[in-house]
């Protein structure tokens, strides 16, 4: 098997939210398979940071500060970022939050917040990214979905909704944009434990859960996700579209 397929080279890739967590992890492995980076955050300190430890280890990596949810600075982020750097060729809609509670106590602001970040912004971005890879007849979108795309749990129906729109937009995406050369297709990690997850590793009994519920009775290492995301970027992928790929250690496999 010729390992071109899954080469990066010579591609760029914007990755929203990735100057720490998972974004931060897949950032660095399509860069290790070739892709020229763009880190994408809110805050200037954070991304400066993580470009200069990645820079450090070799790999081509620039940032653009700018808020997914926003959609006035995400047409001008974009607009920088291909004036600056040249086209995006993969964009992975990485960007989410999480704000738990039940729903009977959630607030507007938190149920809002969860739906703007991680669901609208992916829209936004990729409205402005893709018009480019329309005239360019190809692309790669890459949305980072959840095993909560197709399963909820107490104190997250805010983000399981996100995320199961999330699926539906990526079929959406895939739909309208594949005549184009344009692959659209989503991610759906399990439990792996990040910023995000810190809390629910930390507590023994979710832990316990967890490590049960999953067969490979252990939560996932970040590094785990990578393969799916240059498998998805990359031209071994050119006539996959519409899918989500679970890396879940058989999570959904599982009464
Ligand atoms: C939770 C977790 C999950 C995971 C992840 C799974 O509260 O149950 O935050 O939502 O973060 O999204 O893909």
């Amino acid at each position: 098997m010729s390992t071109d397929l899954f080469d990066l080279t010579g591609r760029r890739v914007l990755v929203t939210g990735s100057s720490q967590g998972l974004g931060r992890v897949l950032a660095r492995g399509l860069a290790r398979a070739g892709a020229a980076v763009v880190l994408n955050g809110r805050h200037t300190d954070r991304l400066e940071r993580t470009a200069a430890e990645l820079s450090a280890e070799g790999l081509a990596v620039a940032w653009r500060a700018f808020d997914v949810t926003d959609e006035a600075g995400v047409a001008a982020g974009i607009a920088a970022i291909e004036a600056e750097h040249g086209p995006i060729d993969i964009l992975v809609n990485n960007a989410g939050i999480q704000r738990r509670a039940p729903l009977t106590e959630m607030s507007r602001a938190d149920w809002q917040a969860v739906l703007d970040t991680n669901l609208s912004s992916a829209f936004l971005v990729a409205r402005a990214v893709v018009p480019g890879m329309i005239e360019r007849q190809h692309g790669k979108v890459i949305n980072i979905c959840s095993l909560m795309s197709e399963v909820g749990r107490p104190t997250t129906g805010n983000y399981a909704a996100a995320k199961g729109g999330l699926k539906m937009l990526t079929r959406a995406m895939a739909v309208e944009w594949g005549p184009h050369n344009i692959q659209v297709n989503g991610i759906g990690p399990g439990y792996f434990a990040t910023e995000m997850t810190r809390p629910l590793v930390e507590d023994p009994d979710f832990n316990a859960w967890i490590c049960a519920r999953t067969p490979a009775r252990r939560w996932g290492r970040p590094e785990e996700l990578i393969g799916a995301a240059v498998f998805l970027a990359s031209a071994a992928s050119s006539f996959v579209n519409g899918q989500v790929l679970y890396v879940d250690g058989g999570v959904l496999a599982a009464l």
